[in-house]
């Protein structure tokens, strides 16, 4: 299947129609178009704010940036000097492969390695590889880090860190119902007080919606859930990611620079990700964290 490379992109294309594609600078999903097994005329299912910056200025309001090695305010001391969400997100990787290509699917690999301006603010050993996989009514993507440290001396040089896919998943933000989250604890960031501090809650609800400014860190959730609306859908399901966070700013999109006007009320961001918490690799050890999104109709849905 056809994979284009441009100096600021890679597009893949499928053979029955679906696209993606991924920015060099975040490797941010910045597209992917779909369709579903009941109609397969493919629409975009991610949103991007007509006010993003997509020259690698500014991480990208919208699509799926990868955020990594911190998830929000860093809290870690090797994360003391990195912003909001890490860096992953706002350098450029680099293209290294198409790793599998046949009639169901396409896939390629990015790289990350330290730099000088990464190594400025992050001094810890690493290597990122970023696949992304395009098949007929799905995208994935999966995350390998690996703790790239040869140390032998004890304690063993653990590299600790957080990883979450910041899906903008293109939907009625008044509509969508978020499935498979009742029971869980979660952190309620939208009463956090001066100090930073969260309110732990547990979700009663059988599905949440975000018709109100929605900020949530659900911690140890299933690996399956959707996001579904009257007329359409997306399932997710995720690996070694244990946690997922649900966030809509509402009218609070209007103080975001990069938010088109309205543009709250035309996604939901449900992201699974490990951020309670650090990851915990031992030298030489490589990680994956992975999601899977799959256009849902009508038929294939979850009950409530
Ligand atoms: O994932 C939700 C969140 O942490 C919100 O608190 C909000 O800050 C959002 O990320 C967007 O963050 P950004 O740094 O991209 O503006």
């Amino acid at each position: 299947m056809p994979v284009e490379k441009l100096h600021d992109r890679v597009i893949l294309k499928h053979a029955k129609g679906p696209s993606a594609e991924i920015l060099f600078y975040g490797a941010t999903v910045i597209s992917w178009k779909s369709g579903s097994t009941r109609d397969p005329t493919t629409v975009e299912r991610l949103f991007v704010s007509s006010k993003a910056a997509l020259d690698g200025s500014k991480p990208v309001r919208g699509g799926i940036p990868v955020v990594f090695p911190c998830f929000g305010a860093p809290t870690h001391p090797e994360h003391s000097k990195l912003g909001q969400h890490g860096f992953a997100r706002s350098e450029k990787w680099i293209w290294d492969t198409i790793v599998a290509d046949n009639e169901t699917s396409v896939s390629i690999k990015l790289t990350l390695e330290p730099t000088d301006k990464i190594s400025s603010i992050y001094s810890r050993p690493f290597h990122l590889a970023y696949v992304v996989t395009l098949a007929e009514h799905q995208i994935s993507v999966d995350l390998h880090v690996t703790n790239s440290s040869t140390s032998t001396v004890f304690p063993p040089d653990v590299l600790e860190y957080q990883a979450l896919f910041h899906n903008y998943i293109r939907s009625p933000a008044n509509q969508v119902l978020v499935t498979s989250l009742q029971s869980l604890s979660y952190y309620d960031k939208t009463e956090s007080t001066e100090e930073g501090r969260v309110t732990a809650k547990i979700e009663l609800r059988p599905a949440v919606d975000v018709r109100k400014f929605t900020d949530s860190v659900y911690e140890d959730a299933p690996q399956n859930y959707e996001i579904i609306w009257p007329g359409g859908g997306i399932a997710i399901r995720s690996r070694n990611l244990k946690d997922v966070v649900v966030w809509n700013p509402q009218e609070g999109g209007r103080n975001i620079g990069d938010m088109e006007e309205g543009g709250w009320e035309k996604y939901v961001c449900v992201e699974p990700g490990f951020v309670r918490g650090f990851v915990k690799l031992e030298p030489g050890k490589t990680w994956i964290g992975q999601q899977v999104l799959t256009v849902i109709g009508e038929e294939r849905r979850l009950s409530l």
